[in-house]
Order: structure tokens, then C-alpha cells, then sequence
């Protein structure tokens, strides 16, 4: 094999062992790595277990871009089961640390079992050891990598967890390089949960290339394409954070907990304000259009800022200065918390307040930075019932103390920055997202809007009507083949084509250049339409079958209630319209109309194996 190693570095942690195993070409070739060889190894292997318990398995996938000079090439995908969920759920993010496990001669690094003590894992290419983290346990993801880096050199790859974590809030994540955040559905957790603090990886060896100077001509190509195309200054400014004026001006951004799409103080907290507080700016490995935007926070320390973060520790907490919403944000990377899921929770609560359904008194009201603050460090330490409540999440947190119309998730996963009272697609993208309610699979608002943020430096405006065309439902399914399914197989960041143009036609070329397969662009679909069909199998075997097309909804608050303000006041998504839109989505699935993949599509995608187990829980038609 050529790109691929076709190696999986396996380890229990219960019994301290470590294997490798190895995987076929035919499975390269159908999966072709991240998230496909995620989906693969957790169907097979991960069946109706509690996802905080020792049976959980946590997989670091590579794909075959990194290690490698690809364009943005240098990220991560981080699986297992959800403990947010209960359903596949997985996140991705820009590391050295991809990079180092490619290099050291694996695909893939499969974590299970639950140590007695906490541990970290060293990797330095055949040499794997399992350490005691007694010493680094109840530390931040900063010290923690700092600390490791002091060990074992600067030339490491990093990933950790802090004490989000370590307390098994259900939305912590892994962070990486002070500002790399990846797995929203609880990854953090599950690392938590088998006391693993972190994962350190040295690589050296020659990741073996089909066509090395093919690879080398292609990568310049795209290098330079994406230097001088017409939107990188401005994204070199701004990056993300473009978007926070952009759907502003167009009744996206969240704000006060979804309850409107405008916030009066959104210059105060957009990409200009960050332009001035700027101090410097990072990015991932192999990338020459670096996006991470690092500024000077209220207590003087530094904070990476992306649209995401701010959205929804910002505006949705009705919070106008950036500076303060930075902390948040900092906060959220060193205790290792999922922001948009954080900003969702606190901003869920505040409303809770607001309508006298939530009763404590150190709950915060809108605007208030102070115990906002607070309430984040709460969560991170579990501390008191605040605290613990809100560590649970949002759709936990409706089923508790209330408020389930204006609780923003779908399966339990929170809802990230694009407010969708006025938008059917990008609903429609939320519904059906394969880990709950996020944008990543499908950014369909741009094309819905028909403008995008980095397209001239003032946010373009549109003349807009709400519509449920058919041809709504197909977009979403082919931005779920191209961003969930093609960049997170590769895995490589989809920033370059999504934000500055850099033509698809380069991806099955590098992919041909680096294993020597040649893709058709519909074998690329096919892959993406397998591992669609595969984790959404996944969902339904977890649920015992308990399954039906309400799972694909959007929260009820876009139905019920209309926007606050603005050109669209009042104006809200219809629920038939919906309806029809999502029965066209899983027609062109293959899907019956409960959302379940039919038999004949699993046929036609190569996943037979997967009916005898879906028949046992469920009839398939
Ligand atoms: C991603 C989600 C996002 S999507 C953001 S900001 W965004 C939030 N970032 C967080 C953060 O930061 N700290 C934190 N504690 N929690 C955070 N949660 C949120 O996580 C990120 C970029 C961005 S910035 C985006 S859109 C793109 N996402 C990609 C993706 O998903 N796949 C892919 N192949 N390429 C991508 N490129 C872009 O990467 P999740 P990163 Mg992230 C600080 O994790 O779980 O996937 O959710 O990866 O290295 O931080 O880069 O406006
Ligand atoms: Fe990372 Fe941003 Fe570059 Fe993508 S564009 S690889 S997120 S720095």
C-alpha cells in the first residue's frame, strides 16, 4: 500500500498492552481514513456500551494527506461514542500531533479500556509507553502541553484534556496547541473517562508516497493558488471572524439564546474589533493561510478567537465586548470545553432565568460577564448544583428544570453559530448533521443567502425570501459528501476551498499522487455516501431501534417563534415545509421516511454487513 500505512496502533489501558494491527487495502480504499476508518472501527467494534465506560473506544484518525505537504493538510479526527448523544459523534482539528502519528508508522491510534491511575501515552515510533499523569492531572490543556513539551522536547505533537475533562462534563473536548479544539460530542470526556490525560507523539520515519514529486508539483500548485486568490488578504485579516458581521447583517447571529438573529452591539465583538486587538496570529500544520486569530483578553492573556466562539459566548449571552467574551473563550481552551456547546448551555440557562423556570440565584442574566465567568469554572470543576446541572448540557438540562421549545440541540447536540428562523436549508443541514446539530457537514447558509462573509470587506446583504425548493435537500447532501465526507476522510482542512476557492480539482489528484488510487469524483461520493449510511446505522443500532425522522429536526424554538427584530421580524421556519424537504432529503439518501437507511442502498454502498444487526433492532425496508 502506498499513503496508507494500513497500521493501527492499539491501547488497552486496563491491562497496560499495546499492539498494532493491521487493516486491508480494501478497507483503505472504501474508508480512506479520519472519520470513514472512525465509523468503520466503531460499528465494528464498539456495540451498546456506556460511552464513559472502559468498553468506549477513543480513535485518533489520520488520513492520507497528513504528515504529508497537502494544503491545510495537518489535521485530526478524534471519535468514539457521544456521552452528550448516546450516538456516533467525533470532532476534528489542526495538530502536530497528526503529523507525528503518521510519521511514526500509523493511520490511526485506538485508545480503550480505563487506567487505575491517570496515565498519558508516549509514542516515539515503535516505542510506545504508557506514563503515570499523576503529576499533570487537575492541570490546564496550556500547562499540560507545556509541561510535556519541557519533557520531551518542542518537536512533539500534543493532545490533552483539562479538567473538563477529567470531570466528565459531556461536552469537553481535546485540545491541542493552545487554540486546536476538536470533538464536540464529549471527546474531552471519554478521554476523561479512562483517565487519560494526554497523548504525546514523536514521529520520524518516511510515510511511504506513490508519485513524491507529482505530490511535491501539486501541493506548490495549490500553495500558490490559494496565496493569490482574491480573498486572502481579507481573510488574512479576519478570518472566521468575517462571518460574525456577515450574519448579522443578514439575521443569523445567535443571539440571547437563539431568540434573535441581530445583536446591537455585533461591531463590538466582529473581525474589525479583532483586527485592532490582534497580537498575533497562528494556524495548523501544513497551512499558508493560518486563521487563528490570537488577541489580548480582559485579564491580559492571550485568546485565539474563531466565529464560532464568539457567537456564542458573545452575542448569545448578550455579552458586547470582546475582551470579556475572550476570556470566556480562553477559559473554555484551557479547562477544555466545547465552546459553542458552553455559550449554548450558559446562554440557555440565562433565558431559563430570564422567564423565572430556573430559580438559583448565582445563575446569570444576559449581559453578565461576571458570573458568566463564574458559572464556566463551575462547570470545568463540576462544582455545586449550578455547576453540575449545566456540565450535563442543554437537552438535560430541558428534560430537568424546563424549557424544552427553547432548548437549542438536535440528538443532544447543541446548535453552532447560524440562527435559522428565516434559513430551511441550513435547518435542514442542522437536522441531519451525522453528530447532532452542526454546521461543519454543511455550511449551506452561504449558498442559501447567496453571499458568503469573505467576499469584499463590508458584509453583503441580500434581498431574501424564505423557500423549500427540492434542490434545497440535494445541496446539503452534496456539501455533506465534499465537507463530511471527503475533508474528513482526507483528513485536510476544507477552509481552503470553502473560504478563498482553491479548486476541487486538486483533491483527487493529490489523492491519486500520494496512494496511487485514481478516485472518480463519483467513487468520492460513494465513499462519503458509505460512511453517511454507516454512522447514521451507527445512531440506530445505539438506539435500540428507537429511531424516527423527529430525531432529524431542527429545535422546536424555530417553528414556534418568529425573529425578534429586523427585516424578518416575526418570520419563522414552517413545519410541513420542513417535512417535505427532509422526505426529499432521504429520498436522495436511499433512506425510508423514519431516516433509516433502506437495504437496498446498503447494498448498493457495499455495507452488507450491516443489515443483519439493523434487522435486529428494527425492520428495514
Ligand atoms: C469545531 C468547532 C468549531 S468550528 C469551533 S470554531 W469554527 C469551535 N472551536 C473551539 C475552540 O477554538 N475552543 C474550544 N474550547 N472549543 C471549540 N469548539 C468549537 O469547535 C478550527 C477551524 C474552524 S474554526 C473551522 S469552522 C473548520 N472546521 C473544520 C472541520 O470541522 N473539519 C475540517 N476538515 N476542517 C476544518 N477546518 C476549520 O477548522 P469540532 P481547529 Mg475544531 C479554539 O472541533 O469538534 O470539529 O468542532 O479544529 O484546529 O480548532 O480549527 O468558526
Ligand atoms: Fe487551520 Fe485555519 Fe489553516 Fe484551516 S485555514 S488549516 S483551520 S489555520
Amino acid at each position: 500500500m502506498k499513503g496508507w500505512w494500513g497500521r493501527i496502533l492499539r491501547v488497552d489501558l486496563t491491562d497496560n498492552k499495546v499492539w498494532v494491527q493491521e487493516y486491508s487495502e480494501e478497507v483503505a480504499k472504501n474508508f480512506i481514513g479520519g472519520r470513514g476508518l472512525a465509523a468503520w472501527i466503531l460499528w465494528n467494534e464498539v456495540k451498546n456500551v456506556d460511552p464513559l465506560g472502559p468498553d468506549n473506544k477513543l480513535i485518533f484518525a489520520s488520513g492520507p494527506f497528513n504528515g504529508l505537504p497537502t494544503p491545510s493538510g495537518g489535521k485530526m479526527v478524534i471519535a468514539a461514542k457521544s456521552p452528550l448523544t448516546g450516538g456516533y459523534g467525533d470532532g476534528n482539528l489542526g495538530t502536530m500531533a497528526t503529523v507525528h502519528l503518521r510519521k511514526a508508522g500509523y493511520d490511526a491510534l485506538v485508545v480503550e479500556g480505563k487506567a487505575k491511575k491517570p496515565v498519558y501515552i508516549y509514542i516515539e515510533d515503535d516505542n510506545v509507553s504508557i506514563l503515570s499523569a499523576e503529576g499533570l492531572w487537575g492541570k490546564t490543556t496550556f500547562e499540560t502541553e507545556k509541561e510535556l513539551k519541557e519533557i520531551h522536547g518542542k518537536n512533539v505533537g500534543v493532545l490533552s484534556i483539562g479538567p473538563g475533562g477529567e470531570n466528565l462534563v459531556k461536552y469537553a473536548v481535546v485540545i491541542s496547541q493552545e487554540g486546536r479544539a476538536a470533538g464536540r460530542p464529549g471527546m474531552g470526556a471519554v478521554m476523561g473517562s479512562k483517565k487519560l490525560k494526554a497523548v504525546v507523539i514523536k514521529g520520524t520515519k518516511e510515510i511511504p508516497v506513490a508519485d513524491k514529486e507529482k505530490l511535491r508539483g501539486l501541493s506548490q500548485e495549490a500553495y500558490n493558488a490559494i496565496l493569490n486568490s482574491p480573498g486572502y488578504p481579507f481573510w488574512h485579516r479576519q478570518g472566521t471572524m468575517a462571518a460574525v458581521e456577515w450574519t448579522n447583517e443578514n439575521s443569523a447571529l445567535p443571539t440571547r439564546n437563539f431568540s434573535d438573529g441581530i445583536f446591537e452591539f455585533a461591531r463590538s465583538i466582529d473581525g474589525f474589533t479583532m483586527e485592532g486587538m490582534k497580537v498575533k496570529q497562528r494556524g495548523c500544520p501544513y497551512c499558508n493561510m493560518p486563521c487563528g486569530n490570537v488577541v489580548l483578553d480582559a485579564d491580559g492573556q492571550e485568546s485565539e478567537l474563531d466565529y464560532e466562539n464568539v457567537a456564542l459566548l458573545g452575542s448569545n449571552l448578550g455579552i458586547g465586548k470582546l475582551n470579556e467574551v475572550s476570556v470566556l473563550n480562553r477559559i473554555a481552551d484551557e479547562m477544555g470545553l466545547d465552546t459553542i456547546s458552553l455559550g449554548n448551555t450558559i446562554g440557555f440557562m440565562m433565558e431559563l432565568k430570564e422567564k423565572g423556570i430556573l430559580k438559583n440565584e448565582d445563575a446569570p442574566e444576559f449581559g453578565d460577564f461576571k458570573k458568566a465567568k463564574q458559572l464556566a469554572l463551575d462547570i470545568a470543576y463540576r462544582r455545586g448544583e449550578l455547576g453540575n446541572l449545566a456540565a450535563e448540557g442543554v437537552k438535560a438540562i430541558s428534560e430537568k428544570v424546563g424549557g424544552k421549545d427553547i432548548a437549542m440541540h438536535v440528538k443532544g447536540l447543541e446548535v453552532s453559530g447560524y440562527n435559522c428562523f428565516i434559513y430551511p436549508a441550513m435547518a435542514l443541514a442542522f437536522g441531519t448533521t451525522a453528530i447532532g446539530a452542526h454546521h461543519k457537514e454543511a455550511w449551506v447558509i452561504a449558498w442559501e443567502i447567496g453571499t458568503a462573509p469573505i467576499e469584499g470587506e463590508k458584509a453583503q446583504k441580500v434581498e431574501y425570501n424564505i423557500t423549500y425548493d427540492p434542490e434545497k435537500a440535494a445541496k446539503v447532501i452534496e456539501l455533506q459528501r465534499l465537507r463530511g465526507g471527503l475533508f474528513e476522510m482526507l483528513t485536510a482542512c476544507r477552509l481552503p476551498w470553502v473560504e478563498i476557492g482553491l479548486s476541487l480539482d486538486y483533491y483527487p489528484k493529490l489523492i491519486e499522487a500520494i496512494t496511487g488510487v485514481k478516485y472518480t469524483w463519483d467513487d468520492l461520493y460513494k465513499a462519503a455516501d458509505r460512511v453517511y449510511a454507516l454512522m447514521r446505522a451507527y445512531w440506530v443500532r445505539e438506539f435500540n431501534g428507537n429511531w424516527s425522522r423527529e430525531m432529524d429536526y431542527p429545535p422546536e424554538r424555530w417553528f414556534k417563534e418568529g425573529l425578534k427584530s429586523g427585516p424578518y421580524k416575526d418570520q419563522h421556519l414552517d413545519k410541513e415545509k420542513y417535512d417535505a424537504l427532509l422526505s426529499e432529503y432521504y429520498k436522495l439518501r436511499g433512506w425510508s421516511e423514519k431516516g433509516i437507511p433502506k437495504k437496498e442502498s446498503l447494498k448498493d454502498l457495499g455495507l452488507e454487513f450491516v443489515i443483519p444487526e439493523l434487522e435486529k433492532v428494527t425492520k428495514l425496508e
